[in-house]
């Protein structure tokens, strides 16, 4: 397929986050993170990886901003370390972290990048955490003082706010399954953490609009396409089942319709505390919705609770490095679906997570990683014919812009556009670097090879 001209006002872009790329965990005052204490904690990431070094992005913010000109990239979306401002969480600022992020506030600007912050990408101080994290309803508290400090700060600068980024991991894999800081495993837990992320969103954004009165700002979700595996009504109620808990119990309170009844009925026994005007804060109203896309799920009527389903790849789709499946029409699906359900509530999605992790191979100074231009090509391909049958999606960032931590799985997944050698620092814009800034350069969809 070619010939996709996107709209003239469509934002492109590359993604990072903090604890992923920046190392320097003990420089400069920055205050403990709970990925740091998970990471160094025997047995949590592969090969005993932690972000102590990553990108080293801390120091080679310059060059790096350098690399994104290279890539002819108009926007980089990248969060803030909320323990490097606040060390404590609350309380005490760290001016030189403050420093840090307006150096490359500077810097994207006058090279033309817009920058587009995240808040809260998982980096939750530990002070914080060692009183409750976010199962104690004061982090809300916390993390509105950290709002009003950096848009204080940074909001003549940043227009594009996103609160939080993918509530559910933080809420289900790190409170649910363990397998993300703080690694618990208690469900009760998982939801009260749930509820407390979207209180926190609910409350910050009118901090945002106090002070970045022109700011265009939101939250970032990972909703997903379920598929019943079967034809069955019993894989569908389970589909239904995943879909309530992955997609619908955030996306529905932050529409004003409160929590989904099957979920709440589900949980019945330990749904979170929710105080009388929590709703109506999580609801207020937002610029866009934020949507990270990776693969859909096939589910199919299991035994194990909560949800009674079972996950199924299905063995004809490809896969990705991560073992995740590989189906771009997903995203038209889950595009389209969040316009038809929510479209009054929002009139703007932005996609801003979807990309590939490959085992790619530095060879004489190149990295041909074809598939993974590939898979953004399809996945743009169906973006495309999401927008071009009115669904208001105005913007895409690939994640990510550069190889990094990438959490349970440390530095043996890239995903970058940008390959990073780990023990020299050294870059090199990979094939799908190059391919992809010849997209945004004109606006169109290219073939990949
Ligand atoms: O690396 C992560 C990112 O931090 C959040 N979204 C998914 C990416 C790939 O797993």
């Amino acid at each position: 397929m070619a010939g996709e001209v996107f709209p003239d006002d469509f934002v492109w872009g590359a993604a990072t986050a903090s604890y992923q790329i920046e190392g320097a965990v003990r420089e400069d005052g920055r205050g403990s993170s709970i990925w740091d204490v998970f990471s160094h904690t025997p047995g949590k990431v592969a090969n005993g990886d932690t972000g102590d070094f990553a990108c080293d992005h801390y120091h080679r913010w310059r060059d790096d901003v350098g690399l994104m000109r290279d890539i002819a990239l108009p926007n980089y979306r990248f969060s803030l370390s909320w323990p490097r401002i606040l060390p404590l969480g609350t309380g005490r600022i760290e001016q030189k972290g403050l420093d840090f992020y307006d150096r490359l506030i500077e810097e994207l600007l006058e090279n033309g990048i817009e920058p587009w912050v995240t808040l809260h990408h998982w980096d939750l101080p530990s002070a914080l955490y060692d009183q409750g994290g976010w199962v104690n309803r004061d982090t809300c508290a916390a993390f509105v003082e950290f709002t009003d400090i950096v848009t204080r700060r940074y909001g003549d600068r940043v227009k594009h706010w996103i609160t939080l980024n993918e509530p559910w991991c933080s809420a289900f894999l790190g409170y649910v399954h363990g397998i993300h800081a703080p690694g618990h495993t208690n469900l009760k837990e998982g939801l009260q953490v749930m509820h407390h992320l979207l209180l926190a969103h609910g409350l910050a954004m009118p901090v945002i609009r106090a002070n970045v009165p022109d700011a265009d700002a939101g939250i970032c979700l990972n909703p997903t396409t379920f598929y019943p595996y079967g034809d069955s009504q019993e894989d569908l109620d389970a589909a239904i089942r995943e879909d309530g808990l992955r997609n619908r119990v955030w996306l529905d309170p932050l529409a004003a319709r409160g929590y989904p009844d099957d979920m709440v009925d589900l949980f019945r026994e330990i749904w979170p505390e929710v105080g009388p005007d929590d709703l109506e804060i999580i609801a207020t109203p937002s610029d866009f919705i934020g949507v990270n896309f990776y693969n859909p799920t096939y589910v199919e009527a299991g035994n194990e609770p909560p949800l009674f389903s079972r996950k199924i790849d299905p063995p004809n789709l490809p896969r990705t490095d991560m073992g995740w499946i590989v189906e771009p029409s997903a995203l038209t699906d889950l595009v389209t679906r969040i316009h038809t359900d929510y479209g009054e509530i929002w009139t703007k999605q932005y996609i801003f997570e979807n990309g590939a992790a490959y085992d790619d191979r530095l060879v004489h100074g190149k990295v041909d990683d074809r598939q993974r231009a590939r898979y953004i090509h399809d996945h743009l391909a169906a973006l495309y014919k999401a927008i071009d049958d009115g669904v208001p999606v105005k913007g895409y960032f690939v994640w990510s812009l550069m190889d990094n931590f990438e959490w349970a799985e440390g530095y043996a997944r890239r995903f970058g556009l940008i390959y990073v050698d780990y023990k020299t620092q050294q870059r090199t814009i990979k094939r799908s670097g190059r391919w992809y800034a010849e997209v945004v350069s004109g606006n169109e969809l290219i073939a990949p090879d």
